[in-house]
């Protein structure tokens, strides 16, 4: 359990960005599955170059993934509100937006959900350069517990979670590959966990199978939820400007409190976000 006393999970920052790998990898390999870094120097690096600074300095802990729209692909994302939003006025999603360009509430989910552009997600990086002045809590919630609380309480429907479900993955498909994937939630059956969790995801997809999700479908999707919401399994950091969180893909789901900027005061939300593949045998260089 993850008590609000508990500071395991933070390291102070050094520039031997070798020795802070070390650190980072015992946490998302061991308990708690995460890693704060405080104080990262952001203060005098414009978002932009902050883009090409966080994924060096991560790179001591995997290898970071190209993001982003084909053309246009980086490997540093800028999580901020550039306008976008999830819904349309009626409240259903709108297609091909990138929620994290968005100032919404962001769902429990994992970043490597619908294996964007083809890529195996191990593990991400948030490294936070500015805070909004209301919202964007994080939560952050371990699968372990998670899978836990379903087997116990929820058998049949967990079940169900280890059965695939369809992701619309359209804005993470680059051309030639599939708008739509079909995968477990949880995949307990290869040599490491795989975990697939993003509701909004699962509900768009539909549309494009034209396979409805049934009652039984719905009724994991929403026991799955339920364990989610429990508060007694959550840890909710905010983030401030210099801190890098850093997470295993599979060991640690995330969500993002809807949020407001006030520039007029200087307090826009922006975050850089890395994603990572294991380097294999040889460790971290
Ligand atoms: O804004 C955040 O704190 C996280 C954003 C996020 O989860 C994402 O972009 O995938
Ligand atoms: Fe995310």
């Amino acid at each position: 359990m993850l008590g609000g006393a508990d500071y395991s999970w933070q390291i102070p920052y050094t520039d031997d960005h070798h020795a802070l790998a070390g650190q980072i990898m015992r946490r998302l390999d061991g308990f708690p599955g995460f890693a704060l870094v405080t104080g990262v120097p952001v203060d005098d690096l414009t978002p932009e170059q902050a883009c090409v600074f966080a994924p060096e300095l991560l790179k001591s802990v995997g290898d970071p993934l190209l993001q982003g729209p084909e053309g246009a692909m980086t490997l540093g994302w800028l999580v901020r509100d550039e306008g976008s939003s999830r819904f349309r006025s009626d409240g259903t999603y709108r297609a091909g937006v990138y929620t994290s360009k968005s100032a919404d509430d962001l769902d429990i989910h994992n970043d490597g959900a619908m294996s964007p552009h083809g890529h195996e997600v191990d593990m991400f990086g948030l490294l936070c350069l500015g805070a909004a002045s209301a919202g964007g809590e994080s939560t952050l919630i371990r699968t372990p517990a998670v899978i836990d609380v379903l087997r116990r309480e929820h058998p049949r429907e967990f079940e169900r979670l280890c059965q695939p479900y369809a992701f619309e993955r359209s804005h993470v498909a680059q051309s030639g590959q599939a708008p739509v994937m079909w995968a477990p939630i949880f995949d307990l059956g290869g040599a490491r966990l795989r975990v697939r969790c993003n509701r909004q995801r699962v509900e768009m997809a539909p549309a494009i199978t034209g396979v409805p999700l049934d009652a039984g479908d719905l009724a994991a999707l929403d026991a799955l939820d339920e364990v989610l919401g429990r508060r007694d399994l959550q840890s909710r950091p905010t983030l401030a400007p210099g801190d890098l969180l850093v997470a295993n893909h599979p060991a640690v789901l995330h969500r993002r409190r809807a949020f407001t900027d006030d520039p007029a005061a200087g307090q826009r939300r922006c975050l850089v976000r890395v994603l990572l593949a294991r380097r294999e045998a040889g460790g971290h260089s």
